[in-house]
């Protein structure tokens, strides 16, 4: 059976990118097709200035709103990553494969980092090896498809690249895994600023609709939605990316197609509107059951706790297999030392 594995950072309030891009698709489809595992990535969340407490805060939010968009544990697994060793005992052997040069290519680190000098704060070594770290996420686990948005298809590319050469060099430890991306809303833009993405970790927040928004501000951020000075409705995302990004989230919240969309409105004003609502439409029961798990921490600590004993039985195998593959030795001296050799 096909082996499905994605994360999500616990760094900020959940994005509608997040919903549309990632988690939506993991909860309508994935978890029945496929063996399919989630995880609140929260050691990704330490690799910028971040604040414990928030942290703490925020993994717990992001596992309640997974469960809230619809996984279902009885038929996937969800987990924290910190309660699975075997992410941080692969990250370090796929860290003697990859390169620096691999590492400062990343356009996330590249963004961040110059966000973060831009501050006057300094860069975290984690966030350049945050990447190998997220390759043993997804290596750990035997996993065949990584269900992502657009943002995250170059980590999957180096992920492909770590395990052909851990394998080529050490022997077959690795299966190669594939992105897979949604057929519309792999990239949601910022409201905002359409040329950039919408992402949880905004300063001002003013372009992003977070999951857990009131009705109300939903309809107001996407109202107040930067377009152009046009006219007409098209889907252009080179020369109208604010108006195609519109477009882009009505068809992915109604099922329609963007450019067909563009054909039946002829101002932006009905356009903004009826995006407001089918996005406060597929928000609401979201929220609702979001509601509903919060009055039952312990159903989602019960959650967590199953989910990581059964991720750690799945990972252990092909991390042990990698440990003995690039050259050390067993913990238990197998017949004897010399004859391991
Ligand atoms: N705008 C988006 N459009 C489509 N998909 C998106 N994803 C994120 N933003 C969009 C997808 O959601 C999944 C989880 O994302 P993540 O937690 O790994 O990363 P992030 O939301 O991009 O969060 P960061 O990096 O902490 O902060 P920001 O957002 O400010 O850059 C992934 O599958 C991702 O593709």
């Amino acid at each position: 059976m096909t082996r499905v594995f994605s994360g999500i950072q616990p760094t900020g309030h959940l994005t509608l990118g997040n919903y549309l891009g990632a988690m939506r698709r993991w909860a309508e489809v994935d978890q029945h097709r496929a063996e399919s595992l989630f995880c609140v990535v929260d050691l990704h969340a330490l690799t910028m200035d971040h604040d414990p407490a928030r942290v703490r805060r925020l993994s717990r939010q992001t596992a309640t709103l997974l469960l809230a968009a619809g996984l279902d544990p009885d038929v996937c697994t969800v987990f924290l990553q910190s309660h699975v060793d075997e992410h941080t005992r692969l990250s370090y052997l796929l860290e003697c494969v990859a390169t620096d040069g691999e590492m400062r290519r990343m356009i996330q680190y590249k963004e961040k980092a110059a966000k973060e000098r831009g501050r006057g704060g300094s860069v975290r070594l984690s966030l350049l090896t945050y990447p190998v770290l997220m390759a043993a996420d997804i290596l750990a686990y035997g996993t065949d498809e990584v269900p992502v948005g657009e943002d995250q298809a170059q980590h999957v590319e180096l992920t492909r690249d770590l395990a052909v050469r851990f394998n080529q060099r050490y022997g077959q430890a690795f299966v190669v895994p594939r992105a897979t991306l949604p057929q519309v809303a792999a990239r949601v833009m910022n409201l905002q600023d359409p040329t950039r993405k919408m992402g949880k970790s905004d300063d001002s927040g003013a372009g992003v609709v977070y999951l857990l928004d009131e009705p109300d501000v939903v309809r107001k951020k996407v109202l107040r939605a930067v377009t152009d000075s046009g006219r007409d409705v098209v889907h252009d995302r080179a020369e109208r990316p604010g108006l195609a990004n519109l477009l882009d989230i009505l068809a992915a919240c109604t099922g329609g197609n963007p450019e067909s969309l563009a054909d039946v409105y002829d101002s932006y004003g009905s356009l903004k509107k009826d995006t407001a609502e089918a996005v406060v439409e597929v928000l609401r029961p979201v929220q609702a059951r979001h509601r509903e798990l919060c009055a039952d921490p312990s159903y989602v600590e019960g959650v967590l706790r199953d989910g990581a004993e059964k991720a750690r039985a799945l990972a252990r195998p092909t991390v042990d297999t990698a440990y003995r593959a690039i050259g050390l030795l067993p913990p238990v001296a197998e017949p004897s030392l010399s004859a391991a050799r």
